[in-house]
C-alpha cells in the first residue's frame, strides 16, 4: 500500500491522477470477456446521427450507451464492491459534473491547503474525482481498490444502469441535472470539439431530432433524470437531487447543501470567515475556466485525448435560445413535459 502523504501533501481525498501515477503498475488490459455479449446489444437506429462517430451507441438496460461505457457497466456489474462511506456524483453529460466534482473534492479537502493553493489550481476536477465506469472499461478496476475511504467517484450511468452493489448500499449520491435543452447545445458543442470541428459531425439538427426520439448518450435524457428523481423522493437521505439553474441562482445555499449532505458541514466558525463564499469562488466557471491546469494539460479520457479547456464552455443556463428554432423548443418541451407528467418535476 502506498503512503500517500509521502506522495502528495494532501488529506483525504487524494486527486485520482495522483493515485494512479502511484499504483499505475495495477493496469491491466481492458475486459475482454464481455464481447460476446456487447455483439449481441442492439445498435443504435440508422438513420440516427452518433454524437461520436467512433463510439456508436448500444442499448443496455434501456438506455443508449457508448459500447465502451457499457464495457466498463459488464465489468463493473462483476468486480465493483461499493462501501457505504463512498460518494458517487451522477449527472447525464454536460448538466454540470465537472462542476460537481469542483465543488465535493474542494468542500472534502478545505481544511488540507489554503484556498488560493488548492490543488484544483493544479488538477483539472476530472484529474480529482474519476469516473467509474472508464476505471472498468479501462482495465483500471484494481486502483480502485487502493483508493484511500472516503472514495468519490462520478458515473453517467442512469439509476437502472447502477450495478446493485451501488443500489444495494448505504452509498450517496449527488445527482444533477440540466434543461436537456442546454444539455444537448453543450454536447453538440463538445463532440464537435473531440472530432476536431462541429462539421465533423452530425448537423445541429440531425442531433436535435436524434436527442427528441431518445437517442443520445446514455438518453433518454428524461429516463435518466427521472429515475434519480424517483429514487431521491424514496431515499432523499441517500440520494441528494440537484439542478444546475438552481446552483447558478444560489451558490452558496447549494454549497451549504452539498456539505451537509456530504458528512462535512460548514461550522459557524467557517461560514463567518466566508469559507463557503470562497469555496464557491474557487470552484466558479470563470475562475476554473481562467486557470492554467484549465487550459494547456491534455486529459486522456475514454477513447480521446480531450483538453480540458472543452469542460467549460459557457457555463450559462439559456444558451439554448440561440440554438433552437421556436419549434424546436416546443417540440422537446412537448416531449420532456410529456414524460415528467405526474412526477412532480418540472424542465
Ligand atoms: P461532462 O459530462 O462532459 O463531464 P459537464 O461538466 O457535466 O460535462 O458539463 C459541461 C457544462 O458545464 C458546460 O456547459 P456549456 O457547454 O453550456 O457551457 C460547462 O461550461 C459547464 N461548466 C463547467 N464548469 C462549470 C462551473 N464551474 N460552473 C458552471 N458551469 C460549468
Amino acid at each position: 500500500m502506498v503512503n500517500y502523504d509521502s506522495v502528495s501533501p494532501v488529506g483525504f481525498p487524494i486527486p485520482y491522477k495522483i493515485i494512479e501515477k502511484a499504483n499505475n503498475h495495477l493496469i491491466k488490459n481492458p475486459p475482454q470477456e464481455h464481447e460476446a455479449l456487447l455483439a449481441t446489444l442492439p445498435l443504435q437506429p440508422s438513420g440516427t446521427p452518433n454524437f461520436h462517430p467512433r463510439q456508436p451507441f448500444v442499448l443496455y438496460k434501456g438506455a443508449w450507451i457508448g459500447k465502451f461505457f457499457v464495457r466498463g457497466a459488464l465489468a463493473m456489474e462483476q468486480n465493483f464492491k461499493s462501501c457505504p462511506t463512498d460518494l458517487l456524483l451522477v449527472s447525464s453529460p454536460k448538466s454540470g459534473i465537472t462542476w460537481l466534482k469542483a465543488m465535493i473534492f474542494a468542500t472534502l479537502t478545505r481544511t488540507s491547503y489554503p484556498l488560493d493553493q488548492h490543488t484544483l489550481h493544479t488538477h483539472n476536477p476530472h484529474q480529482c474525482v474519476t469516473n467509474l465506469e472508464r476505471m472498468f472499461a479501462t482495465g483500471r478496476s484494481q486502483i480502485i481498490e487502493v483508493i484511500p475511504s472516503p472514495r468519490v467517484f462520478n458515473s453517467h450511468f442512469p439509476y437502472s444502469v447502477l450495478p446493485q452493489t451501488i443500489t444495494d448500499s448505504d452509498c450517496r449520491i449527488v445527482y444533477v441535472w440540466r434543461d436537456p435543452k442546454d444539455v444537448l447545445v453543450s454536447m453538440w458543442h463538445f463532440f464537435g470539439k473531440i472530432m476536431g470541428g462541429a462539421d465533423k459531425i452530425a448537423t445541429f439538427e440531425q442531433v436535435y431530432d436524434s436527442f427528441c426520439q431518445g437517442v443520445n448518450g446514455y438518453g433518454p435524457i428524461w429516463s435518466h433524470v427521472l429515475g434519480y428523481w424517483e429514487e431521491s423522493k424514496r431515499r432523499p437521505e441517500k440520494i441528494l437531487f440537484l439542478k444546475y439553474e438552481n446552483i447558478l441562482q444560489e451558490p452558496v445555499k447549494h454549497a451549504k447543501q452539498l456539505a451537509h449532505f456530504i458528512g462535512c458541514p460548514y461550522s459557524e466558525a467557517e461560514e463567518s470567515q466566508g469559507v463557503v463564499e470562497q469555496i464557491v469562488e474557487l470552484c466558479s466557471f470563470q475562475k476554473l475556466k481562467n486557470m492554467d491546469v484549465n487550459n494547456n494539460e491534455i486529459l486522456s479520457m475514454s477513447a480521446n485525448n480531450i483538453s480540458p479547456s472543452y469542460f467549460f464552455r459557457k457555463g450559462e443556463a439559456g444558451d439554448w435560445k440561440s440554438h433552437l428554432t421556436r419549434e424546436m423548443v416546443v417540440r422537446l418541451n412537448t416531449i420532456i413535459e410529456e414524460k415528467f407528467k405526474g412526477s412532480g418535476l418540472k424542465i
